[in-house]
């Protein structure tokens, strides 16, 4: 059953919220069921905001979004989740990074609890390196810096908002670049997550993160069905 339905926006309602929230569903990658919580993909959203739009979300579950820090909390505080994080190049290579376990905290510090990295695109969260890991840091975003780099806001140097520690390997909400921008190289910052090609300077075309219930089956829907349907 759950292979007749198609990728696209679905509502959905996790546990300990009163109204459904809408949702785009990936339902190609290995399986489906996956609940996209952030989504680029031509740089019509401009991703440098203030902590509040980055609690609450923006853009549209249909385009480039960012789904909300409240509702990534509640969705993988209902169960254990893993995260898959989809990239592409400008070349149109696509790689992937997977975490067997993914959860936000609550508000106000949504503390970014990652692990179990497997993929191709390598480790952005840089789980196994004690000194730039993002796993355990705090979400920040100009205005709002609750990183550990205590000369400067990494979130306003870099832009975007994230789970900025002393350091990041990653940073897939910072500023959009083209490819005839090239990738503004002489600072450093862009949609980045180094490992992808050991570039520090270079700033991905596509990003796609999403996560799904450890425990999914195909066989047991966990969503309503489309919107409209
Ligand atoms: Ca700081």
């Amino acid at each position: 059953m759950f292979g007749s339905i198609s990728s696209g926006v679905f509502s959905i309602k996790p546990a300990h919220v009163n109204d459904p929230i809408s949702v785009y569903c990936d339902q190609t990658t290995d399986g489906g069921g996956w609940t996209v919580i952030q989504r680029r993909f031509d740089g019509s959203l401009e991703f440098f905001r203030r902590f509040d739009a980055y609690r609450d979300g923006f853009g549209d579950s249909s385009g480039e979004h960012w789904l909300g820090l409240d509702d990534i909390y509640r969705i993988t505080a209902q169960n254990s989740y893993e995260l898959y994080i989809e990239l592409e190049d400008w070349s149109g290579n696509v790689k992937f990074a997977r975490y067997s376990s993914f959860s936000v905290g609550p508000c106000c510090d949504y503390t970014l609890s990652v692990g179990g990295y497997s993929g191709t695109a390598g480790d952005g969260f840089g789980i196994s390196d004690f000194l730039s890991t993002n796993n355990g840091e705090k979400f920040s975003t100009r205005w709002f810096d609750r990183d550990t780099y205590s000369s400067d806001s990494l979130a306003e140097l870099y832009g975007g908002g994230w789970w900025f520690g002393s350091y990041s390997y990653s940073n897939l909400n910072g500023p959009y670049f083209r490819d005839t921008d090239g990738f503004n190289s002489s600072n450093g910052v862009g949609v980045r997550w180094v490992p992808f090609n050991n570039n520090w300077y270079y700033s991905l075309k596509k990003t796609k993160m999403m996560v799904r219930p450890n425990n999914f089956s195909t066989k047991v829907p966990n969503m309503r069905l489309p919107v409209g349907k």
